[in-house]
């Protein structure tokens, strides 16, 4: 039984060799989109719109789909997760083929995907975008905590939790609140601190600010890892008198003591142990399992090895990486996507014509910092940390229309326009806010 199923696996024999023919189906494709969240849909869009029907498919096992930027203001009260949320009927193309089911394997060699359920998807040309996952068994203790309504432990990074913290920063009566930032690459570097500094704006209003430590421990030796904005938002830290330990991981998680230990990444050796009475974690993050282990096209990390500005597969060339899991050193948020998939769309089509793919990313990111409950540092940046702003002020200020941007039009924008293909990032907007930018 296990032979055949490797061979079904490895050579992407057909259902009648497979051990659960019955269920089994073929399909054969264009273009097979492997992940539909933020990259996925927005590219499936775009070439659902330029192929015949059902030319397209999209291998995406969730029925739902999350707008993942707005879970920090959900773990602040001021969102609603069931406001972040569609179905993923709705917003998948109709013209595209959806096959709900998760990839198992990618034969790259073959060019075919072997889905969980043991479906076999031949293609000509594939999108990788499939994102990162919560690494929760990294940390002893973790998930039974985010599972314990009365732990006190919760975290903005995943749709069943997020809710929660809002539940612990409303109920807080005073005490340790530690935030934490892991020893892996995760999905918008900000958050971790955003909800701290929500949090502490929280605890001022409710009046227990005085009676509260805030604690933030972070894996990296800065703040940010673009200048600019991390001599402004060491200068937040001050005023909102946070204490802020760099390298410092959460190892473990001790819920019956509400005790947390963390190790140095200098000197793993080096243990400390802090009390807490709320602790918001940010899980380690890794790539699925059916990526991280197919040695063929990822890193030594897991991640899918893209050329970092054409996004084109380093060794196979009608293969493509959008979005978290890709090795591409730019900071992942749903900005980044929304450039990418530009790029992404105008190399491809130069793949299906027989041409040398010629955009290229530039490695843009933003991540707009909330700082308060009406303020927030607009951080826009491309490859090695250079800032790239498109407001005509300067971002690196705290301000309330970044906070109601990040709010209330970035959302819109998503749901409406990106997620169709029609948003390549903000360009457009500063052709017309800030038009005579360079
Ligand atoms: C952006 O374009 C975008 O996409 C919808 C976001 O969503 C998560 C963002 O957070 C940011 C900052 C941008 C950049 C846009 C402008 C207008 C600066």
């Amino acid at each position: 039984m296990n032979f055949i199923r490797k061979l079904t696996v490895r050579s992407c024999v057909y259902r009648n060799f497979s051990v659960s023919a019955a269920n089994n189906a073929n399909y054969s494709c264009k273009l097979l989109v492997v992940g539909g969240g933020s990259g996925g849909c927005t590219i499936a869009a775009k070439f659902a719109r330029r192929l015949k029907k059902d030319s397209v498919i999209v291998l995406e096992p969730s029925s739902e789909h999350y707008y993942q930027p707005l879970f920090t203001l959900v773990g602040a009260g001021v969102k609603r997760v069931a406001q972040t949320r569609r179905s993923a009927q709705s917003v998948l193309p109709q013209n595209a083929k959806w096959v709900q089911d998760a990839a198992a394997s990618v034969n790259a060699r073959d060019n075919c995907v072997t889905t969980a359920q043991g479906h076999v998807i031949k293609y000509e040309y594939i999108v990788i975008a499939v994102g990162v996952e919560n690494d929760y068994a990294k940390v002893p203790g973790l998930l039974e905590s985010l599972q314990d309504e009365r732990s006190g432990v919760s975290s903005i990074y995943a749709a069943e939790y997020c809710e929660n913290t809002w539940r612990d920063i409303k109920n807080f009566k005073g005490g340790e609140a530690i935030f934490t930032y892991p020893d892996t690459l995760i999905k918008c570097p900000g958050a971790p601190q955003k909800i701290a500094y929500l949090a502490e704006s929280y605890f001022t209003k409710a009046n227990v600010r005085s009676k509260t430590s805030v604690t933030y421990n972070t894996c990296l030796p800065v703040i940010f890892g673009v200048k600019k904005y991390a001599e402004a938002l060491l200068k937040v830290v001050e005023r909102k008198k946070i204490n802020v330990n760099y390298k410092t991981v959460l190892k473990e998680i001790h819920p019956d003591r509400r005790e947390a230990v963390f190790f140095n990444t200098a000197d793993k050796t080096k243990e400390m142990t802090m009390r807490y009475d709320l602790l918001h974690v940010t899980p380690p993050m890794k790539t699925p399992e059916f990526l991280s282990s197919n040695k063929d096209i990822v890193d030594a990390a897991g991640y899918l090895c893209v050329d970092k500005y054409t996004l084109q597969h380093t060794k196979f060339p009608n293969m493509y990486g959008i979005g978290d899991c890709t090795n591409t050193p730019n900071s992942k948020t749903a900005a980044a996507i929304a450039k990418q998939c530009y790029v992404l769309e105008q190399n491809l089509l130069s793949s299906m014509q027989s041409a040398e793919p010629s955009q290229k990313y530039d490695g843009y990111g933003a991540c707009p910092l909330l700082t308060s409950y009406n303020t927030c540092i607009l951080a826009e940046f491309v490859y090695d940390g250079v800032p790239h702003e498109t407001m005509p002020y300067d971002q690196a200020r705290e301000s309330a229309i970044a906070y109601y941007m990040k709010r209330d039009l970035f959302p819109f924008l998503y749901w409406h326009f990106m997620l169709k293909g029609y948003y390549h990032g903000p360009e457009f907007v500063r052709n017309i806010v800030n038009p005579f930018a360079k």
